[in-house]
Formats: C-alpha cells, structure tokens, sequence
C-alpha cells in the first residue's frame, strides 16, 4: 500500500510538470480578417489610426492591418497600437510577420519603429525598428539597453512599396548575464545573429516576455513631421513558443559582432 502510494504522488508530480510545460507552449497565428482575431486588440491614438485593408496585394489574402500616418503627423507616437498578450510570460519565442512601408513612405531619420516586446510586468522592452538609414535593427530597453546592427555581413535597405517577410527568435538570458539570443531575419536572411544580449536584469529571475505590440512609432527624438499622408502594413503575425515549419533554419548564434563566417581565399593574379 505505502508503495502505491509513493508511486501515485511520483505519477501525480509528473503530470503537474507536463502541465506546466504544455500551458506554457502556446501558438497565435492572425491573418488581420479582423483587428481581434488571434487574440489581438487595437486601439487608435491621437494622430492618426488603423484600418483593415483588403487591396494592398499582400502575400496573405485577402487582409492585412493598415496603419495611417496623416500629413503633419509628427515624430515620437504612432497612429495606432495593436497588442497580443502572450498566455504566459515566455523565455524564447518566435515571431514573425509581413511588413510594407507605402511606395511614398517618408522615414525618420532615427527609427522606424515596428514591432515592441515588454518583459515580466514593467516597462522593459525591446523593440524591432527599421533605422535612419533603412535597415533592419533590433533595440533593447532592457538590462543593458544597446541597438543590435548587423553581424551577419548580411543588411539591405528597406524599400518601400513592396512586401517584406520578418522573423526573430528570442531567448532571454541568464538574469544579470548578457547571454541571451537574437535571431533576425529578412525574407528568410539572417541578418542580425547574437547570443550577447541583456534582457533580464537580475532582479528580474523567471520572468519571460509578456506581450508583442504593432506600435510603428514615428522616430526617434529628432523632430519631423509627415509631408503627405502615408502608410504601413502588416499581415500574417505568428507568434510561437514553437518553431514553426515554415520559419528559416535555426542557425548557430554567436558571440562576436563579426559575421563569424571566414573569408573566402584570396584570388591573387599575376599579371
Ligand atoms: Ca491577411
């Protein structure tokens, strides 16, 4: 009988973890049909708005999130802010999602701001920007708040009106040790790939990411204001405990802000 029992409490510890461990896999796919779906919500601020738009030929028909800058919008806010709290704070994730700026998208000079990511339950975060110069940049607010370029040799210019597939991979570090993981890619193309990062401060042990916001912040402290009305969209967000199948090939992160890939031989003519 007294072994029964141990074997029930031992059954009974089992299943409590694998509990915890499937409460904390979660998946959101929305496909921006509407500003609620997956567990979304949006909310317009004061300079401009969002909308749902159905003729933008986005890869993933037939809707995408629109988000409208008006003429004289100026920098340091954005038109509206969309929001997806994760079911329980999450230590890696996946992300990812499609983007276009409007073919006459006038850019700050600093960011442009796209996706944010807030950790445990204050302020801290991290966020997902298209910078001054039209590349892909990832920022922390965070433990050690520092911009992540890239390190990958790989770091086009964002054009505007065309259609970009965005995808990251988080992993927090160890509470005061600047050893978390980020993983950026463009269309499939690794162009930021760091295991240096410092999300979590000490003080912050078990904590996870909480929420991702669509907060496309116009700047930036310079001060700029849109000339014309003009426009971004997104579609398709997925966000995932889990990598997904159809995300790009997990590679190794390294510790240098060199590319970590050698050089090819020279080629040395003689003439
Ligand atoms: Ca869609």
């Amino acid at each position: 009988m007294k072994i029964w029992k141990h074997v029930c409490i031992n059954v009974l510890i089992i299943m409590c973890f694998i509990g915890v461990k499937e409460g904390f896999s979660f998946t959101s796919t929305s496909h921006w049909n509407s500003n609620s779906e997956a567990g979304w919500g949006c909310i317009d601020r004061s300079q401009g708005y969002h909308t749902l738009d159905g003729s933008t030929n986005t890869p993933d028909p037939s809707s995408a999130l629109k988000m409208v800058y008006p003429a004289g919008f100026t920098n340091g806010a954005e038109p509206a802010m969309c929001w997806y709290m994760f079911p329980s704070q999450a230590t890696e994730y996946w992300v990812q999602y499609y983007f276009k700026y409007s073919s006459n998208y006038y850019y700050h000079s600093v960011d442009n701001k796209q996706t944010y990511y807030f950790i445990g339950t204050g302020n801290s975060n991290f966020y997902l920007t298209v910078n001054g110069s039209r590349r892909v940049n990832m920022v922390t607010q965070t433990y050690v708040t520092d911009r992540h370029v890239s390190n990958t040799g790989y770091d086009p210019a964002v054009e505007p009106g065309r259609w970009y597939k965005m995808t990251a991979h988080f992993v927090m570090n160890s509470p005061g040790v600047s050893n978390g993981i980020a993983q950026v890619w463009l269309d499939d193309k690794l162009i930021i790939n760091k295991n240096t990062v410092g999300f979590l401060s000490s003080s912050q042990a078990g904590q996870g990411v909480r929420e991702m916001q669509i907060s496309p912040v116009f700047g930036g402290m310079a001060t700029m204001t849109k000339p014309a009305e003009d426009y971004q969209w997104y579609d398709h967000t997925i966000i995932s405990t889990e990598r997904q199948g159809s995300f790009p090939v997990l590679p190794i992160p390294v510790s240098s802000n060199k590319t970590g890939i050698p050089n090819p031989p020279m080629i040395i003519t003689i003439n």
